[in-house]
């Protein structure tokens, strides 16, 4: 029997799920949609195969019976709230990150998983199920090119709302070089300094945009992230680590790349959407899987909380222009 799904949160990621659970996953059913916007939420559920309700409360669709597990693509501010009903309802969840918005709630979050004695959570950090991360992260830890020392990563997007200021282009979109940084060198971050150019003219007063980010990992390793949210030419997302025996880069193009008449290129996919569709298809194909069996299969709840403690740090050196420790919990005493 297929495992039943209720989704949270019908926005651009939210609907993407919608429609990836209800044509393309198997194992899965989508049986339940929330959103503030009940209109948006029953025009989808509507248009979507199979028998999918519109359940206005969120925290009502994580409790109906006929929801077996959830998926949370509210905004982050929802999470923590939302993500506690998964837990005393002990349902299998699937949280876009942020996991929530500070590293305080996020161990909350932690501490009740573990009393709760199950894997319940698994965040939504897709780029580890990119087959080009995957390859790269295979790469490193084959030892072929030796240690490896440094990472570059870009970030853009091509525009975001408005609403997405300095705060949320760390907690939303920075985001995820944290958690690739921490799961390609399988470390803590211990430091992050922030720098911010003077602003594109594109955004609104008091938006640092871009933003050029230093992580330092426990191992000696430095990782660098330029994220730059407003770039307007399209969706581009970029790593290139150096190891001590050579280095190795993707998302170089996702399509075809052309020299022709003195130039080279090829396509910018628009948003993550497209650029990720791949990820996405495994990342929610494996949760699936691993919910059938009580299981998580990807980024944890302490990944989240970690990520978050970065963030909170990152936030803070933003403001100051300082370099910030990260202020991590021990895990073997949280966890035992
Ligand atoms: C968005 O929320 C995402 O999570 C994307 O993966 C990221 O690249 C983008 O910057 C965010 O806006």
């Amino acid at each position: 029997t297929d495992l039943r799904i209720g989704i949270v949160g019908v926005g651009a990621m939210g609907a993407d799920h919608a429609e990836r659970v209800a044509r393309r996953t198997a194992g899965a059913r989508l049986v339940a949609v929330s959103d503030p916007d009940t209109v948006r939420a029953e025009a989808l559920a509507t248009a979507l195969p199979g028998d999918v309700r519109m359940i206005a409360d969120p925290l009502e669709l994580i409790a109906d019976g006929e929801v077996d597990a959830v998926i949370l693509a509210s905004p982050g501010f929802a999470h923590a709230e939302q993500l506690f009903a998964c837990l005393e309802h002990g349902k299998p969840v699937l949280c876009e990150k942020p996991l929530t918005m500070d590293a305080a709630s996020a161990l909350r979050v932690v501490e009740a998983e573990h009393k709760v004695g199950r894997s319940l959570i698994q965040v939504g950090f897709m780029r580890r199920f990119d087959p080009e991360y995957a390859a790269l992260k295979e790469l490193l830890a084959s030892g072929e090119l030796g240690r490896t020392l440094m990472l570059h990563n870009v970030h853009r997007n091509k525009s975001v709302a408005p609403t997405f200021r300095s705060e949320m282009i760390v907690r939303d979109s920075l985001v995820h070089e944290v958690d690739v940084a921490r799961w390609l060198f399988d470390d803590e971050i211990t430091r992050i300094t922030v720098h911010a150019p003077k602003p594109t003219s594109l955004v609104a007063d008091g938006v640092l945009d871009p933003q050029l980010a230093v992580f330092e990992l426990a191992n000696g390793a430095i990782a660098d992230v330029e994220v730059f949210v407003n770039f307007q030419v399209g969706y581009e997302v970029r790593c290139e680590a150096v190891a001590e025996r050579g280095s190795a880069t993707i998302g170089l193009g996702s399509g075809v790349l052309t020299r022709a008449a003195g130039q080279w290129g090829g396509a910018m996919p628009a948003d993550f959407r497209v650029r990720f569709e791949r990820a996405y298809d495994i990342e929610v194909q494996r949760w699936v899987d691993a919910a059938v069996r009580g299981e998580i299969d990807g980024p944890s709840a302490w990944d989240g909380y970690a990520a978050a403690a970065v963030c909170e740090a990152g936030i803070e050196s933003l403001t100051t222009g300082r370099p910030v420790d990260v202020d991590l919990a021990d895990k073997r005493q949280i966890l035992g």
